[in-house]
C-alpha cells in the first residue's frame, strides 16, 4: 500500500486516491512531483474562461430584501429573482454575520484540517447519512479520476452534530450554521415571492424549516500541476441553494453563457449559488449553476460550503401554482432518494436532475 510518503519519480504514476487519506498530506511530502496521472481531470481547454464576466456578478443586498419598506423589499425581490433567473448565482452583502464570526469559523476550519491524520480517522466516511465525514476527492473507491481536495462533511440540520475537536470549533460551527439557515430562510421566502408565490410557500411545502443542511470544509493543498487537475470538478448542488466563503483564495468558477466565470468576491460577501431542488420547484425557472474549483501551486485553499434543502423525507416537486399554466418538467421525488441519486452521479455535471426530468415529448 502506497503511504502518503511515497515519493514519485519524474514519470507521472497512477496512484489511486484509496491509497491516499489525504491530499493536503501527500501534496506536502511530495512538492516537486508530477502529479499521479489519475489525478487529470481537466479535460476543456483554457481558453473556456471568461474573465470580463467576472465584474458583471449579480450582487444582492440582504439588507434591503429584508427591509420593512415594501418598496425597497419588492425592488430586491425583483433583483432577486433576476439573479436566480439569469445566473443561478449572485454574491450576498450586508448579510448580518458578523466578520469575527466568519474568521473564527475559517480559523477553526483550517486547524481542523492541521490536525494530523490519526486525529481525524474517526470522522472518515462511511457513507452519505453518516452525520460527520472526512475524506478525500468525493468518493475515491468508484473514480476513475481523483480530485485535488480533502473535506469535512456534517450534517448540522436538524440535528447537529459536528467534530469534538480542535477545541471551541463546534461552538462556532453551531452558531454560523444556524446564522446560515436563518439568511438561508429569508433568502427562499424572497425567492418564492420572486415566483409570483406566498413568501412562505416553498418554506411550507417542502418542510425547509426541518430541512437538511451540510456544512462542508473544503481543502485544496496547492497543486504542483494547477493546469491538469481540478479541486472539484462542474457540479451542480443538490439542495435549495449553497452558501460559500472561502480564506481569501480564489477557485470557484461557475458557468455562465457556457463559458467558465472566475469568482472574486466582493469582500464579506456570502456567494451564493441555485441547486437542483430549486430548479425543480421553480419548475425550470432558476436553474441550478454549474461550478468547480481550480487549483494553484502555490497557496492552500480552503472553502467553508452551506448546503441548505429540504426535510429529507419531503416529496419534492414542482409548485402547483406555477402548473396552472404549464407543464411539470419534473418527477416529483423524495428529498433523501434525491440526494441519493445525486451523490451517486454527481461528477456527471447535472446528472443528478436529469433522472427527474420530464422529456418535452412526454
Ligand atoms: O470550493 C469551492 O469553491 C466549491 C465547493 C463546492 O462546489 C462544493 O463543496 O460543492
Amino acid at each position: 500500500m502506497a503511504s502518503a510518503a511515497t515519493t514519485l519519480s519524474s514519470e507521472p504514476k497512477k496512484l489511486h486516491a484509496s491509497d491516499i487519506s489525504s491530499i493536503k498530506d501527500f501534496a506536502e511530502l511530495n512538492k516537486d512531483s508530477l502529479i499521479p496521472s489519475n489525478y487529470y481531470s481537466i479535460t476543456e481547454p483554457r481558453d473556456d474562461v471568461v474573465d470580463e464576466l467576472a465584474a458583471s456578478i449579480p450582487v444582492i443586498d440582504f439588507s434591503l430584501l429584508t427591509s420593512g419598506d415594501p418598496q425597497i423589499h419588492s425592488k430586491a425581490v425583483h433583483e432577486l429573482g433576476k439573479a436566480c433567473a439569469e445566473w443561478g448565482f449572485f454574491m450576498l452583502t450586508n448579510h448580518e454575520i458578523s466578520e469575527n464570526l466568519m474568521a473564527d469559523v475559517m480559523k477553526k476550519s483550517h486547524e481542523f484540517h492541521g490536525m494530523p491524520l490519526e486525529e481525524k480517522e474517526e470522522f472518515g466516511d462511511k457513507g452519505p447519512f453518516t452525520p460527520i465525514r472526512h475524506g478525500t476527492s468525493f468518493f475515491p473507491q468508484a473514480e476513475e479520476v481523483h480530485y485535488w481536495r480533502d473535506y469535512l462533511k456534517v450534517i448540522t440540520f436538524p440535528e447537529f452534530s459536528f467534530p469534538h475537536k480542535p477545541p471551541g470549533y463546534k461552538e462556532v460551527a453551531f452558531e454560523y450554521s444556524r446564522k446560515i439557515k436563518g439568511v438561508a430562510s429569508n433568502l427562499l421566502q424572497g425567492i418564492s415571492e420572486s415566483l409570483g408565490l406566498e413568501s412562505n410557500s416553498i418554506i411550507d411545502s417542502t418542510g425547509f424549516d426541518s430541512g437538511l443542511q451540510i456544512f462542508v470544509v473544503n481543502l485544496y493543498p496547492p497543486c504542483p500541476q494547477p493546469e491538469l487537475a481540478l479541486g472539484m470538478p462542474p457540479h451542480s448542488d443538490h439542495g435549495f441553494f449553497t452558501l460559500l466563503t472561502q480564506n481569501g483564495i480564489g477557485g470557484l468558477q461557475v458557468k455562465h453563457d457556457g463559458k467558465w466565470v472566475n469568482v472574486n468576491p466582493l469582500p464579506k460577501s456570502l456567494i451564493v449559488n441555485i441547486g437542483d431542488q430549486l430548479e425543480v420547484v421553480s419548475n425550470g425557472r432558476y436553474r441550478s449553476v454549474l461550478h468547480r474549483a481550480i487549483l494553484n501551486n502555490r497557496e492552500t485553499r480552503i472553502s467553508v460550503v452551506l448546503a441548505n434543502g429540504p426535510a429529507i423525507d419531503k416529496e419534492v416537486a414542482p409548485a402547483p401554482k406555477l402548473l396552472e399554466k404549464e407543464k411539470s418538467l419534473f418527477k416529483s421525488i423524495k428529498y433523501q432518494d434525491y440526494f441519493e441519486l445525486q451523490q451517486k452521479s454527481r461528477l456527471s455535471g447535472k446528472g443528478g436532475l436529469d433522472h427527474i426530468r420530464i422529456n418535452a415529448q412526454n
